[in-house]
């Protein structure tokens, strides 16, 4: 495990080659309960390049006219979003040890041009809880800025089967995914070989 930046924990391989499938075959039972789907950016409406859905018992989603929010229903389907998998939970109490679960999942799927801009997570009401993201699949150019946009950052490869903490000091810290690696040795595990190149999870604490 090492630390990146201050309150932020990597740990490479922290789900090996077993448990990257099993992560994938429930992650891709997810996705037939839950459909993927497109959020967009506040005001200019303009669409998001990855593609998303959730589990737990809030999702994050954001449209036009809304914005950036958790809201208990799929967007499209209106159905409740399926329960966080119990080896999520497990993960989040070894990782975390945070004295309650996550109330969200957000699945974000990456095609190999897909990209996230910097950016904070600033949507729930507790930032005392940490998050939890673990990747799957291709490696990713991940970034970490400071408080302000403007401050400076360093990036590190993320890999599949990396888990990274995300808490204290860096919780509020910008961050975001310059790009996705071209990568033939990392395909997303079977199930989820289809949907995109990369699969990056983050549990939250939302109320
Ligand atoms: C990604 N991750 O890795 C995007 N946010 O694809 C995030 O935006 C993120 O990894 C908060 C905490 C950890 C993260
Ligand atoms: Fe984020």
């Amino acid at each position: 495990m090492t630390e990146i930046i201050p309150g932020a924990f990597r740990y490479p391989a922290f789900l090996n080659a077993a448990g990257q499938e099993r992560l994938a075959r429930e992650i891709a039972s997810v996705i037939e309960q839950a459909p993927l789907f497109v959020s967009h950016m506040p005001k200019s409406g303009l669409p998001m390049s990855v593609r998303m859905t959730n589990c737990g018992s809030l999702g994050w989603m954001s449209d036009k006219d809304k914005g950036y929010r958790y809201e208990p229903r799929h967007p499209e389907t209106g159905a409740l979003w399926p329960p966080i998998p119990q080896m999520l939970l497990d993960i989040w109490e070894e990782l975390t040890a945070y004295p309650k679960p996550p109330e969200a999942c957000l699945v974000n799927v990456y095609s190999d041009d897909a990209k996230m801009g910097m950016h904070q997570d600033r949507d729930e009401a507790d930032f005392d809880a940490p998050i939890l993201s673990l990747s799957l699949g291709a490696d990713c150019r991940f970034r970490f800025g400071g408080r302000k946009r403007a401050d400076k950052s360093v990036a590190v490869t993320l890999s599949s089967g990396d888990a990274l903490v995300f808490g204290g000091p860096a919780r509020l810290c910008f961050h975001g995914v310059d790009r996705v690696l071209p990568s033939m040795l990392a395909p997303l595990p079977p199930p989820l070989a289809g949907q995109g190149a990369r699969v990056n999870l983050t549990l939250r604490r939302v109320t």
